[in-house]
């Protein structure tokens, strides 16, 4: 477990989960169990995304892949435990005025399990060496990928009593920069190297993967992730300059280079 969470990733959930605190004046300190429980799903999802029987990779974060090190069958029980470790992490977290504890719980559950997380992974599956329309990649992209960076802003929300209002906003938010996220994670695939990535590059196209370079090519990618990113900006508009560090990130996964 302390293999995969602490080999350096970029933190770009529990950051999320912070700004979105912020910005509805709620506290890093407040948010900080939520943020750390979404870490360890997203830690959790890549152990076993990595696994032989799913996406198969041999390097992550910059060393090898749990399961190259441990073995297959240990690497299968971190995923198991990080999951589980962050139910117990979030339980730690205050409850707040207008959410209880079973709502956060529910939150998560909702993200992680058959209806976001699971799906896009189990469509991802059944979608190997097919070729998708953009409309069913945006599904597996959407359920993969971006239900969890739309959790970790609402959890980080949810920390700060946030409005129903203020929810709708980061939800917005969420979507926008969490399919750009992914469509910027399919143009990395292409553009740059595995030491770079610190994962291994041009796998997508070895495997046949639909992603948005395939599909529309890597020019419209590079548009469809502006105006994603473009439309994140425009969500926060009713949080007045509130959300500064929500900005932040969004253009910084832009033009993020891992
Ligand atoms: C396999 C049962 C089972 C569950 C896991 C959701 C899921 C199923 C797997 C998804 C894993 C995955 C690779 C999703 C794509 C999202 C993505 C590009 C993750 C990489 O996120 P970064 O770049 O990674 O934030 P770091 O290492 O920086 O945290």
């Amino acid at each position: 477990m302390r293999y995969s969470l602490f080999a350096g990733g970029k933190r770009i959930r529990p950051i999320l989960t912070i700004g979105a605190a912020e910005a509805c004046g709620g506290s890093s300190s407040t948010a900080l169990p939520l943020a750390c429980a979404v870490e360890c799903i997203h830690t959790y999802s890549l152990v076993h995304d990595d696994l032989p029987s799913m996406d198969n990779d041999d390097f992550r974060r910059g060393q090898p892949t749990s399961h190259r090190v441990f073995g297959e069958g240990i690497a299968i029980l971190t995923g198991d435990a990080l999951l589980t470790q962050a139910f117990e992490i979030a339980a730690q977290a205050r409850r707040s005025a207008r959410y209880s504890n079973a709502d956060i719980i529910r939150e998560i559950t909702n993200t992680a399990g058959s209806l976001n997380l699971i799906a896009g992974q189990v469509a991802d599956i059944e979608a190997s060496s097919k070729n998708l329309t953009l409309p069913q990649l945006r599904y597996i992209h959407e359920r993969k990928t971006s239900a969890l960076l739309t959790c970790s802003v609402r959890l980080g929300g949810m920390s700060a009593n946030c409005t129903a209002n203020q929810l709708k906003t980061l939800t917005a938010f969420g979507n926008y920069v969490g399919l750009a996220f992914q469509v910027i994670d399919d143009i990395l695939d292409v553009t740059r190297t595995t030491k770079q990535l610190g994962k291994t590059a041009g796998k997508d196209k070895r495997a046949s993967k639909a992603t948005y370079p395939a599909i529309v090519g890597l020019e419209k990618s590079r548009k469809i992730a502006k105006q994603l990113t473009d439309k994140s900006f425009a969500a926060l508009k009713p949080f007045k300059g509130k959300a500064k560090a929500l900005e932040a990130i969004a253009r910084y996964l832009l033009k993020r280079e891992n």
